[in-house]
């Protein structure tokens, strides 16, 4: 079977930055000027006052300390309350491909390959701008590649799961050098008037270079010994907006929004991330000791730790299970790949590491590196 590597990665980051504080500020803002507005009903006990949100719960809760965002605008405005920006036309990129022409060139640099080596790539994300046509082929016209391209979507393990189909294209025969873009446009989907939620995403853009071990130049590559995908279905991450929905007269006003029960999230899917990971590596004959890094999902810290200890047998070093939510919050598929390519220095030829990804679905998706 033909070694395949993930030989370079890039990473599109917003500039503008929401903290904690603005966030809150806002909300809490949000929060009076609703309590004011239904005085009345809340007084007779029809609607349920709102309560001020907190930076210490949310520090404390899930290690967000601030996110990118595309627009800020809007965002912090308590009378608006969501990101606002312009409509695009159908002669302008949706800022999902502009954000993968910026992750898939620095990706493409880093593996020392231009647009005519790429051809396969594969636009998976949590949302897709639009249904078609396709990004990903929007996007192989933008970078002026050639081949096939295709969107796909598994939620938080988009990035993991289209690495895997990357790789089978390989050993098929059907690509020799495929593209990987993650464009998370997370903020449209958050429903910055929700208390449980109007923290947790940002908005990034990953892009990973996947190819077989005879065209590799890079120095910086990673042999994929083993990948492992696994999908259990779950009602509590959801989101539910949909081309049919407007043919429903009573269409839910939540329907846009990510919605989640997140403590059942954090108790359920650990079991499985760790099983996943731990069969993976039994698998394949690694010890824990043979691992130099864990570059895994990036949702909560809590988590992260959790899955960490349970990898290792012990609590991680910060260096062996790199953070990134406390800047970049929950990137969705993004998290894992940002981790992997903000942290994957000081690796040694032939040292492992594991980078995986978790969530709605739910879905947990697996890959054991070795550096070339
Ligand atoms: N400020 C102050 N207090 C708060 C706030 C707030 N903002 N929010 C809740 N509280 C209160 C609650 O009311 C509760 O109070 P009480 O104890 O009186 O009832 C208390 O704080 C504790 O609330 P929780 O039990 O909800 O708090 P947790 O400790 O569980 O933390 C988290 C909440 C951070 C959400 C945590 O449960 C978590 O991270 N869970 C895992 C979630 C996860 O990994 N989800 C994956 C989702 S991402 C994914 O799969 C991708 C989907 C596609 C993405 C699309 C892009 C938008």
């Amino acid at each position: 079977m033909k070694n395949v590597l993930i030989s370079g990665s890039g990473l599109f980051t917003p500039t503008e930055i929401v903290t904690n504080e603005e966030l809150v500020a806002s909300f809490n803002q949000y929060v009076d000027l609703f309590n004011e507005q239904y005085a009345a009903d809340i007084e007779a006990g029809e609607l349920a006052a709102l309560e001020y949100s907190s930076c210490e719960f949310i520090e404390k809760a899930s290690g967000i300390k601030s996110r990118h965002v595309l627009h800020k605008e809007g965002i912090l405005d308590p009378a608006v309350m969501m990101p606002v920006f312009p409509k695009r036309g159908e002669d302008e990129h949706p800022e999902m491909v502009e954000m993968a022409i910026v992750a898939a060139q620095e990706a493409m640099a880093q593996a020392g390959k231009t647009a005519a080596d790429i051809d396969l790539i594969i636009c998976a994300a949590s949302n897709i701008q639009r249904p078609y046509p396709a990004l990903s082929i929007e996007l192989q016209q933008a970078l002026g590649a050639s081949g096939y391209a295709f969107d796909m979507n598994v939620a938080c393990s988009s990035a993991t799961f289209a690495i895997s189909n990357a790789v089978n294209a390989i050993r098929g025969g059907m690509a020799k050098v495929v593209l990987v873009v993650n464009p998370e446009f997370a903020s449209p989907q958050v429903n910055y008037t929700n208390r449980d939620s109007h923290f947790i995403f940002g908005d990034v853009c990953t892009a990973t270079i996947i190819e077989a071990e005879e065209t590799v130049t890079s120095n910086n590559a990673y042999r994929i010994l083993g990948v492992s995908l696994k999908t259990e279905f779950s009602n509590n991450i959801r989101c539910d907006i949909g081309y049919t929905e407007h043919c429903h007269p009573e269409t839910d006003p939540d329907a846009p929004f990510f919605k989640q029960q997140g403590r059942k999230v954090f108790k359920e899917l650990l079991p499985l991330v760790a099983d996943v990971i731990l069969n993976e590596m039994q698998r394949l004959a690694v010890a824990p000791d043979d691992l130099k890094r864990l570059w895994l999902h990036q949702a909560n810290i809590n988590m992260n730790l959790f899955a960490a200890k349970k990898i290792l047998g012990r609590d991680p070093l910060p260096e062996e299970a790199p953070l990134v939510l406390d800047t970049y919050a929950n990137t969705a598929s993004a998290g894992s790949v940002i981790a992997f390519h903000k942290h994957k220095e000081g690796i040694q030829s032939g040292e492992k590491a594991i980078l995986c990804s978790f969530g709605a679905g739910y879905s947990v998706g697996c890959l054991v590196l070795e550096k070339r």
